[in-house]
């Protein structure tokens, strides 16, 4: 019988994805990045005279932001700046586990942390801006084409908080080309990258938007067709992803492992 790890190198491999539970230990890994929001939303309501109407971390990141940000909306773009910053988020992409995680799947591989490429996404009910169409990672952050998305809820993702939308085994297509669409200049930098002939390859797949909970991890090959699923329900989507890469990779090694919004005139349409 194979063990889990070739299993899970296996559906990698094959899928382009895969979801571990309990990937992460919730009190002592998950949780006390949720402590730490909860009292960055508090200071920032408190700098803003808001009086935040709830005590408990989970409270207060669920309902507490809905009721800063209904009242300050730039109050939730401060947030949003300050947790990438909280250490105890910064210790979860450096951990251990992720490097050997990744060299599992990438096997012979020199595992590099994409600088700038990690974040806590806040999905706000009803708001597009910063939803993600259909994207392979590559172009987005570039750094190696040979890369994996490390994605990891905050809050129990169910379906109507819109889980993330996968098209299983795209990845098998290889990279493929796109353009910039402005859409009226709601989106910008990443989120204007559009595939070519989207529909088309699209339907060449199925959909799956796996259902997860703080500390379940989905991993993503950089090459893996994936968007942002919509929030139907009336408290954030919180999500944490980051990226890592191989610095063994031939077009790593060429494009000296940087990407295209940091380093101007790198092409997103060339190994
Ligand atoms: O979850 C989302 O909204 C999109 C996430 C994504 O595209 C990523 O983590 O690379
Ligand atoms: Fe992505």
């Amino acid at each position: 019988m194979k063990n889990i790890i070739q299993k899970s190198y296996d559906a990698f491999s094959k899928k382009g994805y895969i979801l571990i539970p309990n990937f992460y230990n919730y009190e002592s890994q998950i949780q006390p990045i949720q402590k730490k929001i909860a009292r960055i939303i508090n200071l920032i309501a408190h700098k803003k005279n808001i009086e935040i109407p709830y005590s408990k971390s989970i409270e207060i990141i669920k309902y507490g932001f809905m009721h800063l940000i209904n009242l300050d909306r730039s109050a939730g773009s401060e947030v949003y700046d300050a947790i990438k910053q909280i250490p105890e988020f910064l210790d979860l992409i450096s951990n251990q586990k992720n490097q050997k995680i990744f060299e599992k799947l990438r096997k012979n591989s020199l595992p590099g942390i994409a600088d700038g490429g990690y974040g806590i996404r806040i999905d706000i009910p009803g708001e597009k801006k910063f939803e993600a169409p259909w994207h392979q990672e590559y172009p987005a952050q570039m750094r190696s084409l040979d890369g994996i998305v490390f994605w990891s809820p905050l809050v129990e993702i169910e379906q109507k908080l819109g889980p993330v939308e996968i098209a299983e085994c795209s990845h098998n297509d290889g990279l493929l080309k796109v353009c910039s669409k402005t859409e009226n200049g709601l989106k910008n930098g990443a989120y204007s990258l559009r595939i070519n002939n989207e529909d088309g390859i699209l339907g060449k797949y199925s959909k799956v938007n796996p259902l997860t909970k703080p500390g379940d991890l989905i991993l993503m090959d950089y090459l893996l067709l994936h968007r942002s699923g919509k929030n139907y329900l009336d408290f954030p989507r919180w999500s944490m992803q980051w990226r890592m890469f191989n610095f063994l990779d031939t077009t790593g090694i060429n494009i000296g492992w940087r990407n295209n919004y940091d380093h101007k005139g790198l092409n997103i349409n060339q190994k």
